[in-house]
């Protein structure tokens, strides 16, 4: 595929790369996407349990929801993508992953300076004192789950209508920036403010490669957009 060993030639030569990273790459590890083919999480649409006012409404509902993705993911292992950034962070002067997934796979395989964008569901914060810390056990004895201090604990994640965590989007605004090469894979590239990196690496002079089983609003933007999955298709590009 022409368009293959260009795209590689150009993340060879290149010496700061940014990825993006959304559900996709994790699809490969049987981990449900949110809105791709097949995607929903157990019949409930993220946008209607991942917010604020759900919690609010019924914290047991949401920690059910909460409860049955944490011991889906805890049987899941990092695919061949994953495994192949991080043979890419080793080999790169300048690399940031910004991921958008709550999984810990990218942790998993090995991957280490990463912004998560919209936190880890294998954190959780206390609603009262603010408390953080992580809890892996699956299922969790007790739902909702509570603090020391006695208050209601929640999901270390960023809810629809939450703001990212204090200067994340800058720090990642900034990889995009004075990457070379930006790689987004596996995003369906709806959710803000993280899809507006994509056009702004591409307005910072990047050159940008998408992976995607199917095409987004941004694949007539971009430099290359391979739709293949991401396992089969990253490593090759290496
Ligand atoms: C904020 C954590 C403001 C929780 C998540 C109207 C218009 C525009 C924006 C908005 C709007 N109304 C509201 C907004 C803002 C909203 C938003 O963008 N909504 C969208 C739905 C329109 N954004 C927010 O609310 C954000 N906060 O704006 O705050 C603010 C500012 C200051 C002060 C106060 C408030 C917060 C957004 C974060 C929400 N949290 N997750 C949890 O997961 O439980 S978002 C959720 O969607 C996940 O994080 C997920 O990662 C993310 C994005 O989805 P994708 O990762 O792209 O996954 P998806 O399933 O969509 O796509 C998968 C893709 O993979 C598909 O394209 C598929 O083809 C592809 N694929 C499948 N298999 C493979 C593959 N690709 C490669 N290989 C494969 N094998
Ligand atoms: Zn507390």
């Amino acid at each position: 595929m022409v368009n293959l060993d260009q795209a590689r030639e150009r993340l060879a030569r290149a010496r700061s790369v940014a990825v993006l990273t959304g559900a996709g790459i994790s699809a490969e590890s049987g981990i449900p996407t949110f809105r791709g083919a097949g995607g929903l999480w157990n019949n409930f649409r993220a946008e209607d349990l991942a917010t604020p006012e759900a919690f609010a409404r019924d914290p047991r509902l949401v920690w059910e929801w909460y409860n049955w993705r944490r011991e889906l993911i805890a049987k899941a292992a990092p695919n061949p993508a994953h495994h192949a950034l991080v043979r890419l962070e080793t080999a790169k002067p300048h690399f940031t992953l910004i991921t958008q997934n709550i999984d810990g796979l990218h942790d998993l395989a090995g991957s280490g300076k990463m912004l998560k964008l919209h936190g880890d569901i294998w954190r959780l914060r206390c609603t009262e004192c603010g408390a953080q810390w992580p809890d892996r056990r699956t299922p969790l004895p007790k739902l909702p789950p509570h603090c020391g201090c006695g208050g209601l604990a929640r999901p270390g994640v960023v809810w629809f209508g939450e703001a990212l965590p204090d200067g994340m989007m800058k720090e990642a605004e900034h990889a995009a920036e004075s990457a070379e090469v930006f790689l987004v894979i596996g995003t369906s590239a709806v959710v803000y403010p993280a899809a507006g990196l994509v056009p702004f690496a591409k307005q910072s002079g990047a050159i940008v490669i998408e992976i995607n089983t199917e095409t987004t609003s941004f694949s007539p933007i971009v430099d290359f957009s391979f739709q293949s999955p991401a396992g089969e298709l990253l490593p090759k590009l290496l």
